[in-house]
C-alpha cells in the first residue's frame, strides 16, 4: 500500500482514480459470442464450454438428483450458517415491500402504484476460484420474494453449496454454463435457456462486457459492475489489526480489488500497514490480496471533515466508519453503496449474513447508483382512476396545457368527455 499524507484537494481525483477498463477491445471480443449463441443456441454453448473450459457438455441443466445431493454434500454446520443468513437476507427484504397507497390527487382523481415482479430474471454465478453461494442468497432471495416466475440460473460451477441455495430460495433451473456466452443465453434463449428479461450477477470482464452489450440491445441489467472495493475511514480510536482484517477481506476477492484507508492518525496508519502486512501472509489467497494492495493507497488527512469530503468524493462500494460514534456521521456521508459502522461491523458480515445486500455499485456509480434491493425485482405499475365528477375538476388544467403544447387530440380526448356529460348523452 501507498502511503500519501495530506494530498492537496487538487489532487484528490488522480488519487482516487480507479483502474482504467480496456473495455471497447473485450466487447469486440464478446460480440461475435453473442451472435453465435443468438443463430446457434445450445449448439453454440456446448462448443463453448468445450473450447474455453474444455468440458464435454451433453446436457446443460444440472438434473434434479444432482440438485437434491448438493444437500447431502455439505456439512451441518455450514448448512446451519446459509439457513441463519437465508433468514436474516429474507427478513430484511421483506421490510422494503411497499404496500400501494392510494392517493387522492384532486377530488375524484385517483392514482397508485402497484409492484409486479419481473418475470423472468436470470442470475450468473461465476466459476473460478470462490465459489459465491453467497451471491446466489442475495440474488434469489430478493428475485423470489418480488414474485418473479421465472428465475434462471447459470453458473460454470456446479459447487453443493451453489445448488443447496438454490434450491433453497426456489430456483429450479439451474444451467451449467458460464462466460459471456451464459449471458447471452439468458438474453435470447436458446432451446433449453429460457429467455429472461433481466439479468444479475458478477463476473470477469467478458461478462460484464457481455451485460453490457445486451443491455444496449433492451435486456436489463443489475448495474454496471467493476472491481470489488472498500474504503476504510479509521480514527484514533480504532484497533489496526481490525481495519488491516477489513482491508483484506476486500483484496483477497482479486488482484484488481481497490482498498482505501483514510485516517486522522498516523500512528494508526502505519500501525495498520504494518498489520496488512503481517496478516496478508496468512491468507490462502495471499497472491490476489498482494497484487491488489499494490494499487492500493493509505491516506492521511488533517481532521475528520476532510476525510468525509474525500470518502464522499470516493463514493466506495464499501464504506467502514472504524470510529467513536460512527452513527453520528452516517448523514454525512452523501455517496456510498453500503456503510458499515464502528469497530464490530466488519464488511463480511454484509457480505454474508447481517440481512443487507452484497450486490452493490463499484467503480464511482455510488454517486448515483443504489445496491441491489427488493426494488430491483420489481416494476412499479402506476394505475389512475378518474370519476366524472374528477374529470370536471381537473379537465380544464389538461385541456390548457394540451392547447399551449399544441397536442389537440389530446385535448379532445376531454373534451369530448366533458361534452357528453354536459348533455347527458
Ligand atoms: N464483497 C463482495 C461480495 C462477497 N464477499 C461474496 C464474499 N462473498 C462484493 O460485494
Ligand atoms: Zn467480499
Amino acid at each position: 500500500m501507498q502511503l500519501i499524507r495530506y494530498p492537496e484537494p487538487e489532487t484528490w481525483d488522480t488519487l482516487l482514480a480507479r483502474p482504467v477498463q480496456q473495455m471497447a477491445q473485450i466487447e469486440q471480443l464478446v460480440q461475435p459470442i453473442l451472435q453465435h449463441v443468438r443463430s446457434h443456441g445450445d449448439a453454440a454453448l456446448k462448443e463453448y464450454a468445450l473450447k474455453f473450459d474444455n468440458v464435454r457438455l451433453d446436457r446443460l441443466d444440472v438434473p434434479m438428483e444432482v440438485m437434491e445431493v448438493a444437500e447431502r454434500q455439505l456439512s451441518p454446520a455450514l448448512k446451519d450458517a446459509i439457513r441463519q443468513a437465508y433468514s436474516n437476507i429474507v427478513k430484511f427484504h421483506a421490510a422494503q415491500r411497499q404496500a400501494p397507497e392510494k392517493i387522492e390527487t384532486m377530488p375524484g382523481v385517483t392514482c397508485w402504484r402497484k409492484s409486479v415482479g419481473i418475470e423472468k430474471v436470470g442470475i450468473y454465478i461465476p466459476g473460478g476460484t470462490a465459489p459465491l453461494f453467497s451471491t446466489v442468497l442475495m440474488l434469489g432471495i430478493p428475485a423470489q420474494l418480488a414474485g418473479c416466475k421465472e428465475v434462471v440460473l447459470c453458473s460454470p460451477s456446479q459447487h453443493p453449496a451453489i445448488l443447496y441455495a438454490a434450491k433453497l430460495v426456489g430456483i429450479t433451473r439451474v444451467y451449467t454454463i458460464g462466460g459471456a456466452q451464459a449471458i447471452a443465453a439468458m438474453a435470447y434463449g436458446t432451446e433449453s435457456v429460457p429467455q429472461v428479461y433481466k439479468i444479475f450477477g458478477p463476473g470477469n470482464q467478458f461478462v460484464t462486457a457481455a451485460k453490457m452489450l445486451v443491455a444496449k440491445e433492451g435486456v436489463a441489467i443489475d448495474m454496471p459492475a467493476g472491481p470489488s472495493e472498500v474504503a476504510v475511514y479509521a480514527d484514533e480510536t480504532a484497533n489496526p489489526a481490525f481495519v488491516a482484517s477489513d482491508l483484506l477481506s476486500q483484496a483477497e476477492h482479486g488482484k484488481d480489488s481497490q482498498v482505501l484507508l483514510v485516517s486522522t492518525s498516523e500512528s494508526v496508519l502505519t500501525q495498520a500497514m504494518d498489520e496488512v502486512e503481517k496478516q496478508v501472509r496468512e491468507l490462502s489467497r495471499e497472491d490476489f490480496a498482494t497484487q491488489a494492495l499494490e494499487h492500493s493507497k493509505a491516506v492521511l488527512v488533517r481532521d475528520s471533515s476532510e476525510a468525509l469530503d474525500l470518502l464522499n468524493a470516493y463514493a466506495a462500494e464499501h464504506l467502514i466508519l472504524s470510529v467513536e460514534n460512527a452513527e453520528a456521521l452516517v448523514d454525512k456521508i452523501i455517496n456510498a453503496g453500503s456503510i458499515f459502522l464502528g469497530h464490530y461491523t466488519p464488511e463480511s458480515a454484509g457480505d454474508y449474513a447481517s440481512g443487507t445486500n452484497h450486490t452493490l455499485p463499484t467503480n464511482g456509480y455510488a454517486r448515483a447508483y443504489s445496491g441491489v434491493s427488493l426494488d430491483s425485482f420489481v416494476k412499479k405499475i402506476t394505475v389512475q382512476s378518474i370519476s366524472k365528477e374528477g374529470l370536471k375538476n381537473i379537465g380544464s388544467t389538461i385541456m390548457e396545457m394540451a392547447a399551449a403544447e399544441s397536442l389537440d387530440a389530446h385535448r379532445r380526448a376531454v373534451e369530448i368527455r366533458l361534452e357528453q356529460l354536459e348533455t347527458g348523452e
